[in-house]
């Protein structure tokens, strides 16, 4: 398919999603998210890939939700258009691992889109923010909430409230991120994670995906018991015998994703 607004590569068992709307630093609108959920769901569908890699340009992976597009947008257009719900709820229904690499401004619903993926890898120069509340508005798309659970509340309120950025050492200290690296080796850092990631029996993969996840929908106790009962399950796969007879004989596994 011919996209205008991101460049898709699939590559040695990655895709890796590009947003490509340089002139608006990557602002998200209707066009992007619906070409990025059709990528994604197409690397849903492609066997051969293992793991995505979100990004966009050295200065920006998303400077927020396109503000010219929102600014003629009453509150019935939001609210009975149900603004871009249908495209994020799609976004987190896939089930393969999705790392955000992030370079630049990560700032409202560009902030929010790089929490909806599995992991954040930022370059040096990360910032991130949800500055809606300079704009007379607030976020909406996991803002207020994944944020939260990503800082704790002191540092959401911060950010939510005043609108500052948080740059990439703060963000990793604050467990935004997973890891830092300088700019130039972002894509180096995020693609060999990906490649690590997509050696692994993808049955183990989806299922720690879920298990991960599921920790943000119920309580501990029920959170440990939907893991143990995935985990009891992985003994069900041939990964989980050949893993662990490769672990014995010494040697590499040969994960088959059965
Ligand atoms: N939207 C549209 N255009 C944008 C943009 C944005 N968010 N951010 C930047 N641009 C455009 C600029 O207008 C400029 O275009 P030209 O003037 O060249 O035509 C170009 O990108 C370059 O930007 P600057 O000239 O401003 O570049 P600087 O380096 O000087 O500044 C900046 C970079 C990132 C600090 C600045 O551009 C900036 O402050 N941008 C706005 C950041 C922002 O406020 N983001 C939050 C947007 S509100 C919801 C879903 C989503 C949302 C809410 C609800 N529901 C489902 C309910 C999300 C809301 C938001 O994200």
């Amino acid at each position: 398919m011919a996209y205008e607004t991101i460049i898709v590569d699939v590559e040695d068992h990655i895709a890796l999603i590009r947003l490509n709307r340089p002139d608006a630093l990557n602002a998200l609108n209707a066009q992007l998210l619906g070409e990025l959920v059709t990528a994604l769901q197409a690397a849903q569908a492609n066997e051969k890939v293992r793991c995505i890699v979100l990004t966009g340009s050295e200065k920006a992976f998303a400077a927020g939700a396109d503000i010219g597009m929102m600014s003629e947008q009453s509150f019935v257009d939001v609210f009975m258009g149900d603004l871009f719900t249908e495209e994020t709820d799609a976004i987190c229904r896939i089930r393969k691992p999705i790392i955000a690499a992030v370079s630049g401004y990560a700032l409202g619903g560009g902030c929010e889109l790089a929490m909806m993926c599995d992991f954040i890898i930022a370059s040096d120069t990360a910032k991130f923010g949800q500055p809606e509340i300079n704009l007379g508005v607030m976020a909406g798309i996991g803002g207020t909430q994944r944020l939260t659970r990503a800082v704790g509340k002191a540092k959401a309120m911060d950010m939510n409230l005043t609108g500052r950025f948080m740059d990439a050492a703060e963000a990793e200290r604050a467990g935004l991120v997973s890891r830092i690296v300088p700019a130039k080796e972002l894509m180096k850092e995020a693609m060999g994670a990906a490649q690590k990631i997509a050696e692994k029996s993808m049955v183990t993969v989806i299922a720690i995906k879920e298990s991960v996840n599921r920790s943000f929908e119920t309580t501990l106790r029920e959170g440990v018991l939907f893991e143990r009962r995935v985990f009891h399950s992985l003994f069900a796969t041939e990964d989980q015998k050949e893993g662990m007879a490769a672990f014995l004989e010494k040697r590499t596994a040969q994960f088959r994703d059965k």
